[in-house]
C-alpha cells in the first residue's frame, strides 16, 4: 500500500526552517541601516522581491548616493549567502534574490550616469564553468558609471575568448570573477596565454573562491576583494601602471 504524501513528509520541519529564515532576514535588514527605505531594499533582496527592491531603490535614490544603494544591495546579498551557507535557502530562493538585486543595480547604475568620453577599456568576465556573476555585475556597473568602456563577456567564458577580447580591443585592464574552487584555475591559464602572446595587461581577479595568495602566484594577477576597488584599479591601469606596481599597491603578498 503506497504511503500518502503527509506520511512521508514531515511538514513541521519545512515550517521550522522557514521561521529560522525569517528571523535571520530581520536581523540582516536592521544591520544595514537605520533608514527604513534602505532596510526595505536589503529585505527585498533577501526575500527575492523585485517590486520591493525597485520601489525602494527609486525612493532611496531621491536622497542617497547610488553607491549607498549598491552597498545596501551587497549587504542584502551577504545575508542571502549566509542563509545559503546555513542551509536555510536553496537554489530557487537564491536565484530570486540575485534577480531582485539586479533590478536595483540597474536603477543605481542609471542614476550614476557615465561620462561620454571614455577613460579606458576594461574587459570583464566570469571564469570558464562559472555562472556566479553578481560580484562581476556590481564591479562592471561601478566601472562603467565612472567613465570606462566595459566589454562584459558574461559568464562561463572560455579562456581563449578572454585573451582574444583583450587583444582585439587593446584593453587597459582585464578582470575575472570565480566563486568556485573548481573554476578559478582558469585565471592562471589566461595569464599564461597572455604572457605567451607578449601581453602585459594587468589582470584583476576576484570572487568568493579566489584568494590573494592564489592570484599573486601567477604573473599579471592582481587580487581584488571589493567591487568598488575596480574603479581605482581601472584608473591606474588606464594611466599605464604596470601589473607589478598595481600588485604592490593593492596586495600584501608579493
Ligand atoms: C548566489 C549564489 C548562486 C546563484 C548564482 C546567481 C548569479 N547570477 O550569480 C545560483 C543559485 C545560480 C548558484 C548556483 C550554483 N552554486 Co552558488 N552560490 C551563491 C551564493 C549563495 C552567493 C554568491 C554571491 O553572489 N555572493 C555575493 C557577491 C557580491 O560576491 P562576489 O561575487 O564574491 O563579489 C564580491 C567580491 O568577490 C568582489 N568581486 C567579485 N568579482 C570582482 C571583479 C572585480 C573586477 C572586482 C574589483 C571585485 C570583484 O566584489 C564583490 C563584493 O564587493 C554562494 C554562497 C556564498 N557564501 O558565497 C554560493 C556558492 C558560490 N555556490 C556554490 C555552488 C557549489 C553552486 C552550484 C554548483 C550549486 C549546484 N549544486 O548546482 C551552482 C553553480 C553553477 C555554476 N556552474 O556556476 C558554492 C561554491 C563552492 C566552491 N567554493 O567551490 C558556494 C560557495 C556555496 C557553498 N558554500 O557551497 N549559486
Amino acid at each position: 500500500m503506497p504511503k500518502s504524501l503527509n506520511e512521508v513528509s514531515d511538514f513541521s520541519n519545512i515550517f521550522t526552517r522557514y521561521d529560522i529564515g525569517a528571523a535571520v532576514q530581520k536581523r540582516g535588514a536592521e544591520d544595514v541601516s537605520t533608514d527604513k527605505v534602505l532596510q526595505a531594499i536589503a529585505t527585498g533582496v533577501v526575500d527575492g522581491d523585485e517590486d520591493m527592491v525597485l520601489e525602494n531603490t527609486n525612493k532611496a535614490l531621491e536622497n542617497n548616493e547610488p553607491t549607498k544603494v549598491i552597498d545596501t544591495l551587497i549587504a542584502g546579498m551577504r545575508e542571502v549567502s549566509k542563509l545559503w551557507d546555513d542551509g536555510v535557502y536553496y537554489l530557487p530562493q537564491v536565484i530570486l534574490s540575485s534577480d531582485a538585486l539586479m533590478v536595483g543595480l540597474e536603477k543605481a547604475e542609471d542614476a550614476m550616469g557615465g561620462k561620454a568620453e571614455k577613460k579606458g577599456t576594461v574587459v570583464m568576465h566570469c571564469a570558464h564553468g562559472d555562472i556566479h556573476d553578481i560580484g562581476k555585475n556590481i564591479a562592471a556597473a561601478l566601472i562603467r558609471a565612472n567613465g570606462f568602456k566595459v566589454i562584459d563577456l558574461g559568464s562561463d567564458v572560455p579562456e581563449d575568448e578572454v585573451v582574444k577580447a583583450v587583444k582585439d580591443n587593446n584593453a587597459n585592464l582585464v578582470t575575472g570573477t570565480a566563486l568556485m574552487t573548481t573554476t578559478m584555475s582558469a585565471f592562471a591559464k589566461i595569464a599564461q596565454m597572455m604572457k605567451d602572446e607578449g601581453m602585459t595587461t594587468p589582470f584583476v581577479c576576484g570572487g568568493g573562491a579566489v584568494s590573494e595568495e592564489y592570484v599573486t602566484s601567477f604573473d599579471l594577477g592582481v587580487y581584488a576583494d571589493q567591487a568598488k576597488q575596480g574603479v581605482e584599479m581601472a584608473t591606474d591601469a588606464s594611466s599605464g601602471m604596470s601589473w607589478e606596481d598595481m600588485r604592490a599597491k593593492y596586495n600584501l603578498v608579493m
